[in-house]
């Protein structure tokens, strides 16, 4: 595409800090003052971990996902405030309203960022830059709150620009300069590029996007396939042509649970995996949804953590579909003489059931499910109902739920 006017204009819109950010609206004695969202720190000994936190308290290396007594470690004067998902949740859908008045093409991707494809609505609002310079200022006046936003021609490009000048930052990738606005940011940066391809960058002397733009494409295809030596090298001269999806459905539903105290019976982990799996899949079926994904997630004592994860043959969203591949993934992972911290499951590919599926879903439910509520009671009755959960009581043999029916999957 040659022709200016032809090429698309697509804005990424990230709120900053957005938890935080939130919390301080609605607390304004907070302003000014490191406030970290996320599980109770309780003096140092809390379990969970960090969500977000304001900019302040960044400035003592506190980051999400962090452990929560490590933040407080480093900065204990800071305001600890538990997470309020349902307030982030009715924000986060009238900041998509506010853009929804530029352009009907928006995607959100997560609870804070969307893209926008305001290629059609130039005329009616101005460019770009104009519609972006607009829409932060309408989240100000209706929210208080500050977004950054990338302007550039493709999904990839307006991402990355988003996050190059946070908090409040809008940042124009020209067209016609996405090669050079990529060329010396970290290797990092390039989407698809996880822990394994990134080794495989090291190897080919790979450090900046713009690395990667001076090998050949077959030195790609050699280290990656054809496939994502391709993506690789589009993604490098910032060619992406996937165009904003509206209509978007999430895209994956999972929970995980932080053991108040690492436990080492793996009875009381597997209990608590079913508890999460039913959950996850109560969840699904509420949303109409199925996921043909599974994923497990492990935590050790020391905060190492794998993840599992295995596509299924058909989607699925009761727990007796889910749990059996749930407890397998669980198995496969495991390190048993280390304690667990946390376990958690996750369903992605999540597909919206069809009508005549609905029905077929909650007969089978009601049939399945009996036969993993029965190994929950079982467990239950003779420990106390819930109890079971919280202390380490339970004998590692004859109990484990429901192993009378595992299905044994290749
Ligand atoms: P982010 O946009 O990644 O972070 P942020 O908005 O807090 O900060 P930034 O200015 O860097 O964009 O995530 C959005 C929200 O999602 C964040 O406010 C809290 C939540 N979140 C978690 O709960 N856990 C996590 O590990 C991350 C990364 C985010
Ligand atoms: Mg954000």
């Amino acid at each position: 595409m040659t022709d200016r006017s032809a090429r698309r204009t697509i804005l990424h819109l990230d709120m900053d800090a957005f938890f935080a950010a939130v919390e301080v609206r609605e607390n304004p004695g907070l302003r000014g003052r490191p406030v970290v969202v996320g599980a109770d720190p309780k003096q140092g000994s809390g379990r969970g971990v960090v969500s977000t936190c304001n900019y302040e308290a960044r400035r003592y290396g506190i980051r999400s996902a962090m452990p929560i007594s490590e933040a407080w470690r480093r900065c204990p004067e800071a305001a600890f405030v538990g997470p309020r998902m349902s307030l982030y949740g009715e924000i986060s859908d009238r900041i998509l309203d506010l853009m929804r008045g530029y352009t009907d093409l928006v995607e959100p991707i997560s609870i804070d960022e969307a893209w926008l494809d305001v290629t059609a609505s130039r005329r009616l609002f101005g460019d770009g830059p104009g519609i972006a310079r607009a829409l932060k200022q309408d989240i100000v006046e209706e929210e208080q709150l500050t977004a950054s936003v990338g302007v550039a021609g493709s999904k990839f490009v307006a991402k990355i620009a988003s996050d190059l000048d946070k908090p409040d930052g809008l940042v124009i990738v020209e067209p016609g300069t996405e090669r050079e606005f990529l060329a010396p940011l970290d290797i990092e940066r390039l989407w698809g590029a996880g822990p394994k391809a990134l080794e495989k960058f090291r190897r080919l002397r790979c450090r900046t996007i713009g690395d990667v733009t001076r090998l050949e494409p077959e030195a790609l295809t050699r280290a990656f396939g054809q496939a994502m030596g391709d993506r690789f090298f589009r993604l490098s001269q910032g060619l992406d042509a996937r165009p904003v999806a509206t209509g978007h459905v999430r895209k994956s539903l999972g929970k995980e649970r932080t053991f108040g105290e690492d436990v080492a019976d793996r009875s009381i982990v597997e209990l608590r995996l079913l508890e999460l799996c039913e959950g996850v899949s109560a969840s699904l079926r509420r949303k109409e949804l199925a996921g043909g994904t599974v994923t497990v997630k492990l935590r050790w004592e020391g905060f190492e953590t794998v993840t599992r994860q295995r596509t299924l043959d058909r989607p699925a969203n009761t727990a007796a579909m889910i749990w059996p591949v749930a407890r397998e993934l669980l198995h496969s992972a495991d390190r048993p003489k280390l304690k667990v911290r946390l376990i958690g499951v996750t369903l992605s590919k999540l597909e919206t059931l069809k009508v005549d599926q609905l029905s077929l879903f909650s007969a089978r439910e009601e049939v399945v499910d009996s036969r993993v509520t029965d190994a929950v009671d079982r467990i239950t009755s003779r420990f106390g109902k819930r109890a079971v959960v919280r202390a380490a009581l339970l004998p590692d043999s004859e109990t484990r739920p429901g192993s009378d029916q595992t299905h044994q999957e290749d």
